[in-house]
């Protein structure tokens, strides 16, 4: 059984955009704001430095329960003691990345569409983030959006919990959780705002107020 989590709202960080402030700052505000999850993603980090900062979050993160996943590496979860692992299509398996993480870590799967959810082996799997909801420029290869109706389609699919994500902003929030996604994952909303903790403020106001 993995850790308790909550989806409410959760931050997937990105270097372009939170290199002027600091990752650790960027993360810091974040939190002060309402994030109740986060995400280290760097898909162009080696893993020496992937797990320098997985380490420093984890040492700002832990103190608040707020879980630390990373994204894709299993190898750097484990060697900075994170809450849990956050898989693509194109990563391993989520078997496979359960068999090396233990019980214990959460670990998450990217589904982009109900067909893929069909496709995807789900054992192991505590939550599935969906999307790209709205066309972002945060991830080029994302795929096609899907819109709140394609979050309700896979919501109609599984019982396990999801974030829609992609595109994301306090104006589109309402509907993502209107649709049965049990919180919302943003990149840009937050990482790319001037006030980090005020975006995060407003974005948990818009989930807590469309319940
Ligand atoms: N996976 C699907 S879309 C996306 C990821 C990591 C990027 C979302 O970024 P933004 O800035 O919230 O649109
Ligand atoms: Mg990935």
């Amino acid at each position: 059984m993995a850790m308790a989590f909550d989806l409410s709202l959760y931050l997937v960080t990105d270097p372009r955009l939170t290199a002027a402030r600091g990752l650790e700052a960027t993360v810091a505000a974040a939190v002060k704001g309402g994030v109740t999850l986060v995400q280290l993603r760097d898909p162009q980090a080696h893993g020496r430095a992937l797990v320098e900062q997985a380490r420093a979050l984890k040492t700002l993160l832990a103190p608040l329960g707020i879980p630390l996943v990373i994204n894709d590496r299993v190898d750097v979860a484990v060697a900075a003691d994170a809450d849990g692992v956050h898989l693509g299509q194109d990563d391993m398996t989520p078997a496979d990345a359960r068999a090396l993480l233990g019980p214990g870590r959460i670990l998450g799967l990217s589904v982009g569409n109900p067909a893929e959810h069909a496709a995807s082996d789900l054992c192991g799997v505590d939550y599935l983030g969906v999307g790209p909801v709205k066309a972002t420029g945060t991830k080029v290869d994302a795929g096609a959006a899907i819109g709140p109706s394609g979050v309700a389609a896979v919501r109609a699919l599984t019982r396990l919990p999801l974030v829609g994500i992609g595109g994301i902003d306090a104006a589109m929030a309402p509907e993502v959780i209107r649709a049965g996604a049990n919180g919302i994952a943003v990149v840009s909303a937050i990482c790319g705002a001037d006030d980090p903790e005020a975006a995060a403020k407003t974005l948990r106001a818009a989930v807590s107020a469309a319940r």
